[in-house]
C-alpha cells in the first residue's frame, strides 16, 4: 500500500515537473520570438553601436569560435578600472582565506557557498551590489556591454555579477558540477566574462572551452542546446568525440575570457594555487523572464545611470 502510494506520489511529482518544465519552456520561447526579445532586439537595431577594431576582433571570435581571449586592459584600457578591480580581488581573497582558516579551526567564517560547494562566491544569490562596486562597473562599462549586445543582437540584460574563490581539491577529489564538461541551459544568447585575478596555470583550475560548440557552431548538434537540457553529457562519449578541440585557457592575472557557455565547457578543478576570479553573465530578457534568476540587486538609487543601454541592462 505505501509502496503503491509512494510510486503514485512520484508519478504525480513527475507529471507536475515535466508540466511546470513545459511552462517554462512555452514562456522562454514566447518572450523569445514575440514579446520581451523582439523589444529589445528592435532597440538594438535602432542604436546600434559603433566598434572599434578591439571590439570588432572579439566580436568576431565569438562567432566563429563561441570565445574571444585577450588581456583586460586591450578592451578596457582605463587603468582605474583594473587597478580598482585587482584589490577587490586581493581584498576578497585575503578574507576568504581567513574564513577557510576559521572553518578549518571549527569557526563560523559567514563564507557564501551557493549551489557549488567547492566554490567561495562574494556574492552567491540575493545579495545587494553598489553600483560604485568595481567589477559592476566593469560589466556595465560601454565598452563591454556594446560587445554583449552586438553579439546577442539585442539590448542584453546583465543577469549575474560575482567573484569567486576556489580553493585546492582534496588529493582524492573527482571533478564535479561544472567541474565537468557540460553547457549552461540559461540562455540560448547567452555571453560569460571571466577576468582571471590570481594566475592560472594547470594546477590552478584553468576555464576549458571547446571551441564552436556554440549554437549555430560545428560541434552544437551534439547533445544540442535547448531551454532546460540536461546540461551534462556523458563525460567519456564527449571527450571522444572532442578529440583534442579543447581550448585550455591558463594565463596571467588580468587575462579576459568572452565565452558563450551554451557551448560546452568546464573548470574550476583547482590542484595547487586557490583560483580568484570575476565572473558575469549577459543573456536575453526572455532568459530572465522565464530561465534564470538575476543574483543581485542594485543598493537603493543604484540604477540611476542616464545612459539606456546600461539602465535597460540592469533594470
Ligand atoms: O569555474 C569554471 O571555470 C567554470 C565555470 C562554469 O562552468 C560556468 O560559469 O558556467
Amino acid at each position: 500500500m505505501h509502496r503503491q502510494k509512494t510510486r503514485i506520489a512520484a508519478r504525480v511529482t513527475r507529471a507536475a515537473r515535466t508540466f511546470e518544465y513545459r511552462g517554462i519552456i512555452a514562456t522562454y520561447r514566447l518572450h523569445d520570438r514575440l514579446l520581451r526579445n523582439q523589444v529589445a532586439r528592435r532597440r538594438f537595431q535602432r542604436s546600434s553601436p559603433g566598434l572599434d577594431e578591439v571590439q570588432q576582433r572579439v566580436l568576431e571570435a565569438l562567432r566563429t569560435e563561441g570565445y574571444a581571449l585577450l588581456p583586460f586592459s586591450e578592451l578596457l584600457p582605463d587603468p582605474s578600472l583594473w587597478e580598482a578591480l585587482e584589490q577587490e580581488g586581493g581584498r576578497f581573497g585575503t578574507e576568504t582565506a581567513e574564513g577557510l582558516g576559521k572553518e578549518a579551526a571549527g569557526e563560523a567564517s559567514g563564507l557564501r557557498r551557493t549551489g557549488k560547494d567547492f566554490v567561495v562566491r562574494r556574492d552567491a544569490y540575493g545579495s545587494t551590489i553598489r553600483p560604485d562596486d568595481p567589477w559592476l562597473r566593469i560589466v556595465a562599462d560601454r565598452r563591454l556591454l556594446d560587445v554583449a549586445n552586438a553579439y546577442l543582437q539585442l539590448w542584453s540584460k546583465i543577469e549575474y555579477v560575482d567573484l569567486w574563490y576556489t580553493p585546492p581539491q582534496p588529493a582524492d577529489a573527482e571533478r564535479r558540477a561544472s567541474q565537468r564538461w557540460h553547457r549552461d541551459y540559461d540562455d540560448r544568447y547567452l555571453l560569460k566574462v571571466f577576468v582571471y585575478l590570481t594566475d592560472v596555470d594547470q594546477e590552478t583550475g584553468p576555464f576549458e572551452y571547446v571551441p564552436r560548440s556554440q549554437p549555430g557552431g560545428a560541434y552544437d548538434e551534439l547533445w544540442p542546446w535547448h531551454p532546460m537540457s540536461e546540461s551534462y553529457p556523458p563525460q567519456e562519449e564527449l571527450t571522444a568525440k572532442i578529440g583534442d578541440s579543447v581550448k585550455t585557457f591558463t594565463g596571467p592575472k588580468g587575462t579576459m575570457i568572452l565565452c558563450n557557455t551554451s557551448g560546452f565547457h568546464r573548470g574550476g578543478f583547482v590542484t595547487g594555487k586557490p583560483r580568484v576570479l570575476a565572473t558575469a553573465t549577459y543573456c536575453s530578457p526572455a532568459s530572465l523572464a522565464a530561465l534564470t534568476e538575476r543574483n543581485f540587486q542594485l543598493a537603493s538609487g543604484g540604477n540611476g545611470s542616464v545612459d539606456p543601454v546600461v539602465r535597460y541592462a540592469l533594470g
